[in-house]
C-alpha cells in the first residue's frame, strides 16, 4: 500500500470500504468480492508502476473499466487490487486521412462516439451501457451490441493497442497500420482477453462513415421463425440493426417504464429493424417491411423522439429485469439460421431445469445472439448448465459478446477442445507467467 501510494498519490489508492464499494460489486449485484485496494493510475507509466508493485508483492490484479460487465470479470473475488482504468481518458484528434482515432482505455463509449461524430465520422459499435462502458473494457470483452450486423464487433474496430504486461513492460503500437503482416497478431490476442494477458491502456480505433438518416420499425410477428425469415429479406447495405424480443419482456419494460404499446394488442414476437444511410431510408424500410409475409403489426419512426420511443422497448429490458431482482444471465449465440429452433430448445431446457423460473429472452437476431435472463431462480448453476449444454449442441458460443468472466469459466470445456484449452493455458502463461492478472477469469482455476 505504501508503494502504491508513493507511485499514485494517496488520493488514488482507495482502501476505505465506502470508497472501495462501488468497484467491488457488479452492476447487477450478482458478483461481489472484497478488494485489498482500488488503484486509479492516471497514465500508462502509473499502470506499469501498479503492476510492478503488485507482481513483486504477489498480489493479484483485477483490471476494471466502467464496471458495466455482466460476467463477474471486472470485480474482485477477494484480496486483489482493482486497477481502475477510468482516469485513462486521453482522446486524440480524429485522423481523417486514416479514418482512425486513439483513445485511452478509460474513455466512455458515448464520449468516443460524440468525438467521432463531431469530426464527421462515427464509431461502429454501440451498446446500451454507452454512458459508462469504457473503450478498454469493450476491447477486453470484444463487446458487440446493436450494430454488429453493419460494422462488426470491437474486434473489427481495433487497429492497434498499447498494453502493459504484468511485469510492467509495455507492448503494442498506436500507429494504426492497416496493413502489417509481421507474424502473430498480438493486438488480436488482447481483444477478448478479459484482462488476463495484459492491461490495455490505449487503443487505435477504426472509425466508420457517419450516417445522416435513420428509420426504425418494430414489427409484431407470430414466431421467431418468421423473424429469422425476415432477416434474409432485410439484409442489405441499409440494414443497421435487427433486434428480437418477446411479449413477456415487453410487459416487464412497460411496467417498469410506465409505457403502453408498441401496439394496441400484444404480439408473441417483436422484431426491431433499423435502416441507416446518407439518404432518408424511410421509404426503403417501409417497402422492405411491406414485402414481408406474416407481419401482424408495424410501428415505424423516423424522427429522433419516435425512434428512441421504439428503442426503449428493446433497450429497457436489462434495467426492467434488474429492477425485478438479480437474474441468472447468459449471453449465447447460434447460427442465425437455427435461431428459431434454438429458441424452442432453450425454453424447454430452462423449464426442465427450473420449472418455476421465469425466462426472458431478447437479443441481436442477425447474429443469432440471445440474452437468456432467468428470473426468480436461486440455482444459477443448474439453469446455466442446461442453457449452455443446449448451446453446445447447436455448435454455438457460450459467450457472444459479454465475455466468459467467472460466470462461464466452468463451462469453457463445452465449446473449446482439450487441445484448444491447452493453447489458452499456454498463451496465458506466456503473457502472465506468474498468474497475476485476473485469476479465475476466462480460464477456470
Ligand atoms: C444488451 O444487448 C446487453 O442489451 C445486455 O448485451 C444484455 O442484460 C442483458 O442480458
Ligand atoms: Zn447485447
Amino acid at each position: 500500500m505504501a508503494r502504491l501510494r508513493a507511485e499514485l498519490g494517496t488520493g488514488h489508492v482507495l482502501t476505505d470500504p465506502d470508497l472501495r464499494a462501488g468497484y467491488e460489486t457488479d452492476w447487477t449485484g450478482r458478483f461481489t468480492g472484497r478488494a485489498l485496494a482500488v488503484a486509479r493510475p492516471g497514465d500508462r507509466d502509473e499502470v506499469a508502476a501498479v503492476l510492478r508493485a503488485c507482481a513483486e508483492a504477489g498480489v493479484a490484479v483485477v483490471p476494471q473499466g466502467g464496471n458495466t460487465g455482466l460476467v463477474g470479470g471486472g470485480v474482485p473475488r477477494g484480496g486483489e487490487v482493482v486497477l481502475s482504468t477510468t482516469r485513462l481518458t486521453g482522446l486524440g484528434e480524429v485522423d481523417r486521412v486514416s479514418g482512425q482515432v486513439t483513445a485511452g482505455a478509460g474513455v466512455p463509449l458515448a464520449r468516443l462516439g460524440a468525438h467521432a461524430r463531431a469530426a464527421g465520422l462515427d464509431f461502429g459499435v454501440d451498446i446500451a451501457a454507452r454512458d459508462s462502458a469504457t473503450v478498454g473494457g469493450m476491447v477486453a470483452t470484444n463487446a458487440g451490441g446493436l450494430r454488429v450486423v453493419r460494422w462488426g464487433p470491437m474486434r473489427d474496430q481495433v487497429v492497434g493497442a498499447e498494453a502493459v504486461l504484468a511485469d510492467g513492460r509495455v507492448v503494442g503500437s498506436l500507429v494504426g497500420l492497416e496493413k502489417d503482416s509481421t507474424g502473430y497478431d498480438l493486438t488480436g490476442a488482447l481483444v477478448g482477453s478479459e484482462g488476463t494477458l495484459a492491461v490495455v491502456t490505449a487503443v487505435r480505433l477504426r472509425l466508420v462513415p457517419a450516417v445522416a438518416h435513420r428509420a426504425t420499425a418494430v414489427l409484431g410477428l407470430a414466431s421467431t421463425a418468421d423473424a429469422v425469415a425476415a432477416i434474409g429479406v432485410l439484409r442489405g447495405p441499409l440494414l443497421s440493426a435487427v433486434e428480437v424480443f418477446y411479449d413477456d419482456g415487453v410487459r416487464l419494460v412497460r411496467a417498469h417504464r410506465g409505457l403502453t404499446g408498441p401496439f394496441r394488442a400484444d404480439c408473441p414476437v417483436y422484431l426491431l429493424v433499423e435502416f441507416a444511410g446518407d439518404h432518408d431510408p424511410t421509404e426503403d424500410l417501409a417497402a422492405a417491411v411491406s414485402g414481408l409475409p406474416a407481419v401482424v403489426d408495424t410501428a415505424l419512426a423516423t424522427d429522433e423522439a419516435g425512434r428512441r420511443g421504439l428503442w426503449a422497448y428493446r433497450e429497457g429490458h436489462t434495467e426492467a429485469i434488474s429492477a425485478h431482482g438479480v437474474p441468472v444471465k447468459l449471453d449465447v449465440a447460434v447460427s442465425p439460421a437455427r435461431a428459431a429452433e434454438f429458441e424452442t430448445a432453450v425454453r424447454a431446457a430452462v423449464s426442465a431445469a427450473a420449472p418455476s423460473a421465469r425466462l426472458v429472452l431478447f437479443g441481436h437476431l442477425a447474429e443469432g445472439n440471445f440474452h437468456v435472463n432467468v428470473l426468480d431462480e436461486a440455482d444459477g448453476h443448474a439453469v446455466s448448465d442446461a442453457v449452455l449444454t443446449t448451446v453446445a449442441r447447436f455448435g454455438g458460443s457460450i459467450s457472444a459478446e459479454h465475455g466468459v468472466g467467472v460466470a462461464k469459466a466452468p463451462w469453457l470445456h463445452l465449446t473449446r477442445t482439450p487441445a484448444e484449452r491447452d493453447l489458452y493455458a499456454a498463451i496465458k502463461a506466456a503473457w502472465d507467467p506468474a498468474g497475476v492478472l485476473n485469476p479465475g477469469v476466462l480460464i477456470p482455476r
